[in-house]
Parts: C-alpha cells; sequence; structure tokens
C-alpha cells in the first residue's frame, strides 16, 4: 500500500500548475511533523478533544459574495481579490464604516461550539484583507476603530469559551496582507508612494499584531498562521518566538512555514483516506465557503460531519469544522441545526471520538469505520445491513464480548468468525437514526488485516491509492472546484501498454462480483479486469471529464480467499484515462 498523502504540498502545488494560476500558490506551506516533546499541556485538547471549531468572520461577510448586485462564487473571504470581485482597497475599506454586527452574541457561539462536542475555538483575529477583527493597538484597519459597532468581539469570545471550559485561539494571517503596503500579495508602496517591503509590514504590523493576539486575552489554545508562501525563515522563526514566549502552553499551526508549526496541517478540506502518523489536522467547512455566503447551502447533514469527524478520528487525526457567521454577526442557522444534531450524537457517544485512536485496518470499512479507546473497537455503522450480519475482516486479535449500544446501554450480540472474519448478529433495524456502535472489547492490543476485505452485503470501494502500479504512474490530482474548494485525489494514468494498478481482495463468499471503475477520460475507453491466475474480463464503456463510475461486468471469484485484482487500460484515448478506484459488488 501507498502513503501518498504525506509528500509535500508545495510539490503537489508544482506539480499541478492550477494552483500558480490561480494566484493560490501560497496556500500552504510544507507539511511537518512534529510531536510536542518539551512540554505537555501543549496540544492536548488537539490531541484528546479531536474536534474544534474553526470561524471565519470579517469585514468580508458583509457582502457575502455578492457586490454591486453581482454574486460571485467561491471563498467569501477572498472577495476583495482579483479572482474574486476585484475590490480596490480604498473601496474594501469603506465596508468598515457599515459594519454594526449587532447579532453577534459570544456566549451562543460557544454554547453551539459546547452542544456541537467541539472542543476549542479557532477564529480570524486578522484574515488576508488586513482587517483585525479585535481591539488593534498596533494598527487602526480594526474593529474598534473603523467600524460604528467599535466593540472587540474577541473580549467575549475568549470569556464565554473560558465559562464553557472550551478552549480559544486566533486565526493569523501572518504572510498575506492584501491592504498594508509590504504585506504579501498587498500594496508595494505606502500611501506617499514610498516603495515598502515585507520587512516594512512585518515589523509595523504583523509582529506586534500577533504579540497583542497572544497578550491580550487571557490563556489561549493556539496560533493558526496560515499560507506561509515563501515567507523567509527568520519572520517566521521571530513569530514563533512571541508565541512561546507569551502563551507557552499554546500550539502552533502546521502553516506557520518552515517546519516551525508543532503539527502536520492536511489541505483545505481533505479526509485522508489511509492512516496519517504524528500530530495532525484536517479543516472543512459546514457549506463550500469559509466565510459567509449568501448563496451557499450546500450544507453537511449531520450524519456527513460525523461521517467525516470519525473518518479522521480514525485515521488519527483531528478535525476542525468552520462555521461563517454573516454580517450581523448571526449563525446560518442551518449550519447551527447540523452541528447541534451531529453534537448530541456525540454527547451519547464521546468514546467513539475523544482520546480515541486510529483504526488498525488503517481505511474506513465499506458500512462504517472503526476508532480505538483502550482496548475497545468502537464501530460506527453508517450502512445498517439489512441482513442482519455485519462483516468484519482481517480483525487479528482474540475478542471477549461485542456489545450493540441501545440507548446508551449494551446489548451483547452473538458473534461467529469464519476464514479469518468476524461476523456480528445484528437486529433488524438500526438503534440509532444517524450511526449505531457496536462496543468490541478486545483480549489484547488491536491487530488487523488491512486487505480489503470484498463485504458480502454491500459494495466495496478500493481507491487507487491502496493499488500496487506498474506500468502507468500514481500521482495526487488536486483542482478548485468553486474558486478556493479543493477537491483531490489520488490518480493512476500515463497508462503504458501493459500497466496496470494491482488490488488485494480478501473474498468470504465466492461467486460473481459486479465490477464498477471510477475514472475520467475522454471518449469511449477500453477496461481490462483481471482476478489474477482466474478470469479476465474487459468492455469499452464512455467517460467524461469528470470523474463517473462505469459498469464493467461481472467477475468470478471461485473460492474464499486473498486474491489480486488487475485493472489495466487497454485501448482507445489511454494517455486521457484516469482512474480513482474500483467498486466490487456481489451480483445478486
Ligand atoms: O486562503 C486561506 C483561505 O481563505 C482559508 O482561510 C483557508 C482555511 O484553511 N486557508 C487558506 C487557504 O488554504
Amino acid at each position: 500500500m501507498k502513503n501518498i498523502l504525506i509528500s509535500g504540498l508545495v510539490g503537489i502545488l508544482a506539480m499541478q500548475g492550477i494552483a500558480e494560476k490561480n494566484g493560490m500558490d501560497e496556500m500552504w506551506g510544507e507539511s511537518t511533523i512534529k510531536l510536542r516533546a518539551e512540554n505537555a499541556k501543549r496540544g492536548q485538547l488537539f490531541d484528546e478533544g479531536n474536534y474544534a471549531m474553526f470561524i471565519h468572520w470579517g469585514l468580508y461577510s458583509q457582502l457575502g459574495n455578492k457586490v454591486d448586485g453581482k454574486t460571485y462564487y467561491g471563498i467569501g473571504e477572498w472577495i476583495m481579490n482579483p479572482r474574486m470581485a476585484g475590490i480596490p482597497i480604498d473601496e474594501y475599506k469603506k465596508l468598515a464604516g457599515t459594519f454594526n454586527p449587532e447579532q453577534f452574541d459570544a456566549k451562543a457561539i460557544a454554547k453551539l461550539a459546547k452542544d456541537a462536542g467541539m472542543k476549542y475555538i479557532i477564529i480570524t483575529s486578522k484574515h488576508h484583507d488586513g482587517f483585525a477583527m479585535y481591539d488593534s493597538k498596533a494598527n487602526d484597519f480594526n474593529i474598534t476603530k473603523t467600524t460604528p459597532w467599535a466593540k472587540d468581539p474577541m473580549l467575549d469570545l475568549a470569556e464565554a469559551c473560558r465559562a464553557e471550559g472550551l478552549g480559544f485561539g486566533f486565526y493569523y494571517s501572518h504572510n498575506q496582507d492584501w491592504t498594508f503596503p509590504g504585506g504579501g500579495n498587498g500594496p508595494s508602496v505606502d500611501e506617499n508612494g514610498n516603495p515598502a517591503d515585507f520587512d516594512d509590514y512585518f515589523k509595523k504590523k504583523c509582529l506586534p499584531q500577533v504579540e497583542e493576539i497572544t497578550s491580550n486575552y487571557g490563556p489561549i489554545e493556539m496560533v493558526w498562521f496560515d499560507t506561509p508562501g515563501k515567507m523567509p525563515k527568520k519572520y517566521v522563526q521571530q513569530l514563533v518566538d512571541v508565541v512561546r514566549k507569551n502563551q507557552p502552553d499554546a500550539l502552533i499551526s502546521g502553516r506557520a512555514g518552515h517546519n516551525l508549526g508543532d503539527y502536520q496541517s492536511l489541505g483545505d478540506m481533505e479526509i485522508p483516506h489511509e492512516n496519517v502518523e504524528g500530530l495532525w489536522e484536517s479543516v472543512d467547512t459546514t457549506n463550500d465557503s469559509w466565510a459567509y455566503a449568501w448563496y451557499d447551502n450546500n450544507w453537511k447533514t449531520p450524519k456527513e460531519i460525523l461521517k467525516r469527524l470519525i473518518a479522521c478520528v480514525a485515521r488519527g487525526g483531528t478535525y476542525m469544522l468552520n462555521i461563517g457567521p454573516d454580517g450581523s454577526g448571526a449563525v446560518p442557522e442551518r449550519a447551527a441545526r447540523a452541528l447541534e444534531e451531529s453534537g448530541a450524537w456525540i454527547q451519547r457517544y464521546p468514546q467513539v471520538v475523544y482520546n480515541a485512536g486510529a483504526s488498525p485496518w488503517k481505511h474506513a470499512l465499506p458500512w462504517g469505520d472503526v476508532t480505538v479507546n483502550e482496548n475497545k473497537l468502537l464501530l460506527s455503522v453508517f450502512d445498517w445491513p439489512a441482513s442482519g450480519k455485519l462483516y468484519l475482516p482481517g480483525l487479528k486479535t482474540k475478542i471477549n464480548s461485542a456489545a450493540l449500544l441501545v440507548n446508551g446501554k449494551p446489548e451483547t450480540l452473538k458473534f461467529d468468525v469464519s476464514n479469518g472474519w468476524t461476523i456480528f448478529e445484528l437486529p433488524p433495524r438500526a438503534p440509532e437514526k444517524l450511526v449505531s456502535v457496536i462496543e468490541v472489547e478486545l483480549a489484547g492490543t488491536p491487530k488487523a488485516d488491512p486487505t480489503f476485505g470484498l463485504d458480502p452485503n454491500i459494495g466495496t470501494e478500493i481507491l487507487v491509492e491502496f493499488a500496487d502500479v506498474e506500468g502507468a504512474e500514481q500521482s495526487q490530482k488536486r483542482w478548485m472546484e468553486k474558486f478556493g474548494e479543493w477537491k483531490r485525489i489520488v490518480q493512476v494514468h500515463k497508462w503504458k501498454p501493459d500497466g496496470k494498478a494491482i488490488f488485494e481482495v480478501d473474498v468470504l463468499e465466492a461467486g460473481d462480483y459486479c465490477v464498477d471503475l471510477t475514472y475520467a477520460g475522454e471518449g469511449r475507453l477500453v477496461w481490462g479486469v483481471d482476478v489474477l491466475g482466474g478470469e479476465h474480463i474487459q468492455n469499452e464503456q464512455n467517460s467524461s471529464h469528470n470523474y463517473q463510475e462505469f459498469p464493467i461486468g461481472w467477475i468470478n471469484f471461485p473460492a474464499p480467499g486473498k486474491y489480486e485484482v488487475a485493472v489495466s487500460c487497454l485501448s482507445e484515448n489511454r494517455e486521457s484515462a484516469s482512474l480513482k478506484g474500483i467498486h466490487l459488488k456481489p451480483a445478486r
């Protein structure tokens, strides 16, 4: 199996070319894996809580992606950028004059985070637009000096978090500042027309503001630096020194740059498919934009939120989920509702998330996912099997007992073991509407064979990042669906005539399986699928520029056991063919 996810993001960006074209080449900086060593308190909430609230809120929230009657689609906090509405600096600054967020309710936001099951809140103190959402003495372009509201919301939010027993911390855009002379992607001359460089911006604004946010709000959990770009190391080091001096227990985000952060920050909206080692975080948002966008109703459902949260914990990481209050300070009602509903589930099953560790299978299973807490496996079942049987392949540790949690109480489950598979007998109805949980107490340390078992109930999807590849290339591909809305896959492409992606599978029930392939390409493509040492099938199907699943045919596994399944692109426009995964489902 390959772990391509930890490859340097800078390299990936360069490879894509697309990021540079969009002026977003300064996105995430390099990946860092650094475990807190010298300070046991630092990162405790991050490591054990596994779930946090991210808030993007600023002047841009007032526009909600509409400027002069025109709607711009993409991440709202970039609205002034030429890639979006391209608002001149002077025009943008005028927004402060009408920023009056009377609906902002720090206590309600902290309560929402608490009810959602989140352990701390990170909010934008200054985003790339340069506007400080707190009372900054270092620079007047801030919420208390320039808005009719004239209050510091961060004082209230810090206090409200403390009252709820939550951690609190700040996002700070340290490199990009689009309105201050010399800031990253900002003006290159000052108000008198004199040249300004990054050093001016850093000394006059960035460093003093980081002093402020780490001094004036009590103990904070984290400083979430973002988009370091090509910022020289000496500057990042100074910021790190300030944070360490003022807040020795605070974490520094993986996007500080130069490997000076405390953990690895994955790409925006990235939920990894394979376990990732070390201390790491995924950041995601409740819809498609970070900041409020009036049209953006593409909310994640409570079930989707739980799926993404549990996937992060099961891959070994932490999940931070964003909300974007609007210009009045109100949190969109649907986002709040989805967080409350998923949070109510977490209150019933805290052991699935808090202090929970990674799945020994190292990837999700067809019906759900597995987290580990002490000597227990927590099976989160998203797709309840109609057959009354739940199949768990490759568990290598003896089971002491298994129980289905019904209204929080364990009900003993019967189970059987066959050909290395554990088969649980389940009642016909799922006890939970969202996700039902089975607790499996083990006799020792959880160990599992990560080979993908073909589930006898439902289809099993295997992505090409889990394949061994010969005669073709396996690489990451990233693109923006809307501006700033990142998608990523691992693809197998550049197929040579003898190219293959080989998947190892474990079959419990012999027989015919329907094979579907997910791919993109141009025109019709001919694909071959072989059970190595067994049947060969091939078929021609259409393709499209975006990834779609196409049926190829039935293939036979003559007996239970392990097999290798090879996929190849046999003919037509092979240069265009990009394979994402295979799906195998019992042909019944
Ligand atoms: O450019 C920012 C973006 O606006 C947003 O804040 C995200 C959140 O992770 N960070 C940057 C892009 O990665």
